[in-house]
Parts: structure tokens; C-alpha cells; sequence
């Protein structure tokens, strides 16, 4: 007796979980400007307490991903204020992002410099985040660079190669048994000639060369308009190299919105993809979803609610198509059929599960509006906006 919807939900959610930017909580632009919020986060802190807010009412935002400049100001002298601080607020520490980007040295690239002591540099710091990941207890060195160039003939396309695959494997070869690396690609932007890691290919065998630890992170608004992303993820399934999500959306290039703000059947898509390959493998596909946005103009936390809730939503569609006969009518070339099972769960309102979900998990039914009942953003914008409102800056 095929199972029920709701248990098909209910399953699907109890193994859901969707790790949170530390960088979505705090008061981040555009090229154009800054505006700020006064109950943003700044500290380290603040993040994770706000962090906190959106696990406990969605209950699927258990860990923050943490970017090492942005979060350990210390760096590795960091450890324990910034351990102390998760505990504090529920959380955990997912996610290392180490930062080879920002630093004035990068400015002809990282691991890609044809500078040894500027390659030198950069991989110490790398070395420095996978010992503080032994520290926090974080699985993931999640790596994304933006090595490139901006104009044709000025990088030798091939030595940077070279010098990220001699940079990736030294990495790798000092991380520890459960921990693994995330190799993420991006087309262009900062660089507008050429990016070293520009598309997924590129990150499979970067990976590859750095070794069995080493995966590929899927940024789903690091693609060219019209890239067939879903594809992207079955293969690297089928090759056993996809380590994660940075979920999204865009209109145009790396937009950072609202993940399914724009384009929601896009999500759907590849959260089938990856439940198709887990029913026919049997294997449930050990990936790490995370989110990367950046929170310009909304309120930052009731943001990252939506992104949790949407999440919820269109994985549980996913759950529920009906495989069995989707992969009759694909065997078949039922066009019609099989195109139909895809639709007939993106349209079925899962919502009521999800409610009834949350009410198992003693969960708010709503949690938009429980966290708004809370109070939260008024305290919070009573402790900081002094702090936030005189940070308001220009961009020249
Ligand atoms: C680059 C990126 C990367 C992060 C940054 C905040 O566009 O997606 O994952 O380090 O955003
Ligand atoms: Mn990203």
C-alpha cells in the first residue's frame, strides 16, 4: 500500500536539515551601497543568536556556516569565544569559509597568485580554517575563490591551474579523517576575463586532483542563464562528487535573493533529481545544504525564515512524486505522463503536512508569525542599533 502523503512528508522532513550564512545576519550591500538595519548582527554573537531564532521555529536550521575573517576576528585565538557562543545560543558550527579574497595581497589571486609567497599566504590560511574546523567540530572547509582575470592575456590560464592543484592536494593532505573540503565554482564576478574554478567541471577535477576528500559545492546562482543546474547535479551524483548547496535565486547573474523568490520549480527540480537517485540507489546521498544569500533589503532573519520554510516546502514535494510511476513512463517515453508527475507534486499543497509536522515537533504551526509574536526584533533593535546606525558608510 503505497504510503500517504503526510508520511511521505513527514519522513522527508524529520531529515531535512538546511545550514544558515553567519553573513545573512548582518548588514551586507551592494556595490552601490549599504542599508542598514538597525536590529542587524554584527558580533559573531548576534549572528548566532539570531541564528538560533530561526531554529527554533523552524526546527531545520540546526548549524551556521562561518566565514573566518567575518566571524573569528582573531582567527584561531577566536576558537573559544566563538564555541562559547554557539553553545550559548543552541547552534552549531557548520561550515569553514576561509577568506583568500578580501586581503589587499589577493589582488592578482590566492592559491592562483604567480607570486609563491602570496600562494604561500593563502594556503596558510586555509591550513589555519581546517584546524579551527578540528576545533568547532565542523566537517566542512567550504572553499570558493576568486582568483581570475580581467582582461585577455594577462594570466597564464594554465600555471594558475597548476598552482590550485598544488594548493587544494596540500590542503587536502592536512585535513583529518571526517573532515572534507568543498570546492566551489563561480563563472565570473569579482574577475569579468576568466575565473580559475569557473564552472562545475573544473571543480570535479580540481577536486579530483586534490583528493578523495574533496567535493564540488553547487552555488545554484553561480550559473549561466539557462544552465540546466539539475543536470549538473545527476551527474556529479552519478560521479559521487557533490558535496553541497549554496541555494539561492536569480534573475540575472549571482543575485543572492531569496531562495525560489524567482524561480521555485527551479529548487523543485533538483531536490527530485537527488530523491530519484536516492530511490534507485537505495543510498541516501550525503550532501550538505546550505544557504547563501545576501539580505540587502528585508528583514534579515524573517528572510532567512521564508528560506527555511520554502525549503521545507519544496523538498517535501519533491518526496512525494510518485517514482515508480515517473520511471515506468520515462522507460515508456510516456512524455506526458511522466512530465505530469513532476507537476502533479509541485502542485500539491504540502503545507497542511508541514503544519502538522511542526505540531508533532511541538513546533509553531506558523513560524513567520510566532517569531514576530516573539518580540525578538524589538529587543534586539533596542541593544543595536546605536551601534548599527552609526556604521553607515559609502562606496567611494
Ligand atoms: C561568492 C559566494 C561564496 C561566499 C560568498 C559570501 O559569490 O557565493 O560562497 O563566500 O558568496
Ligand atoms: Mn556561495
Amino acid at each position: 500500500m503505497p504510503a500517504k502523503t503526510d508520511e511521505i512528508v513527514f519522513k522527508a522532513l524529520d531529515s531535512f536539515k538546511i545550514e544558515l550564512p553567519s553573513w545573512g545576519f548582518a548588514n551586507t550591500g551592494t556595490r552601490f551601497g549599504k542599508f542598514v538595519q538597525a536590529a542587524a548582527a554584527t558580533s559573531t554573537e548576534e549572528k548566532f543568536s539570531d541564528a538560533g531564532q530561526v531554529n527554533k521555529f523552524t526546527g531545520c536550521c540546526p548549524s551556521v556556516a562561518v566565514h573566518v575573517l567575518w566571524d573569528f576576528p582573531e582567527g584561531t585565538r577566536s576558537i573559544g569565544e566563538v564555541k562559547a557562543a554557539a553553545e550559548k545560543h543552541g547552534v552549531r558550527i557548520g561550515a569553514i569559509n576561509p577568506n583568500v579574497f578580501q586581503d589587499q595581497i589577493y589582488k592578482h589571486g590566492s592559491l592562483g597568485n604567480p607570486d609563491p609567497s602570496v600562494r604561500q599566504a593563502a594556503l596558510q590560511h586555509i591550513l589555519d580554517c581546517i584546524e579551527i574546523g578540528k576545533a568547532t567540530g565542523s566537517r566542512d572547509i567550504s572553499l570558493w575563490f576568486t582568483d581570475g582575470s580581467n582582461f585577455p592575456g594577462t594570466a597564464n590560464i594554465r600555471h594558475r591551474k597548476q598552482w590550485f592543484i598544488e594548493g587544494l592536494k596540500a590542503a587536502h593532505d592536512k585535513l583529518s579523517a571526517n573532515q572534507q573540503l568543498l570546492v566551489e565554482y563561480k563563472p565570473f564576478e569579482p574577475a569579468f576575463y576568466h575565473t580559475d574554478i569557473a564552472d562545475w567541471g573544473m571543480s570535479l577535477l580540481m577536486s579530483r586532483a586534490a583528493g578523495p576528500k574533496a567535493k564540488v559545492l553547487v552555488d545554484t546562482g553561480h550559473h549561466y542563464q539557462a544552465q540546466n543546474i539539475e543536470q549538473i547535479v545527476t551527474w556529479l551524483l552519478s560521479e559521487n562528487m557533490l558535496g553541497g548547496f549554496h541555494f539561492n535565486d536569480r534573475r540575472y547573474a549571482d543575485d543572492d535573493l531569496t531562495m525560489a523568490s524567482i524561480d521555485p520549480y527551479q529548487i523543485f527540480r533538483i531536490f527530485h533529481e537527488i530523491a530519484l537517485f536516492e530511490w534507485e540507489t537505495g543510498k541516501r546521498a550525503d550532501i550538505a545544504y546550505m544557504v547563501d544569500q545576501s539580505h540587502n533589503l528585508k528583514g534579515k532573519i524573517e528572510e532567512m525564515i521564508q528560506t527555511a520554510n520554502i525549503a521545507q516546502e519544496l523538498y517535501a514535494k519533491a518526496a512525494i512524486v510518485d517514482r515508480k510511476s515517473l520511471a515506468y513512463h520515462q522507460e515508456k517515453c510516456n512524455l506526458v505522463d511522466a512530465e505530469e508527475c513532476l507537476k502533479d507534486a509541485f502542485s500539491t499543497d504540502v503545507r497542511p503536512a508541514i503544519r502538522e509536522w511542526r505540531r508533532a515537533k511541538g513546533l509553531a504551526e506558523d513560524p513567520m508569525a510566532a517569531f514576530r509574536a516573539s518580540g525578538y526584533i524589538e529587543r534586539a533593535t533596542k541593544e543595536r542599533q546605536a551601534k548599527n546606525l552609526g556604521s553607515i558608510s559609502t562606496y567611494a
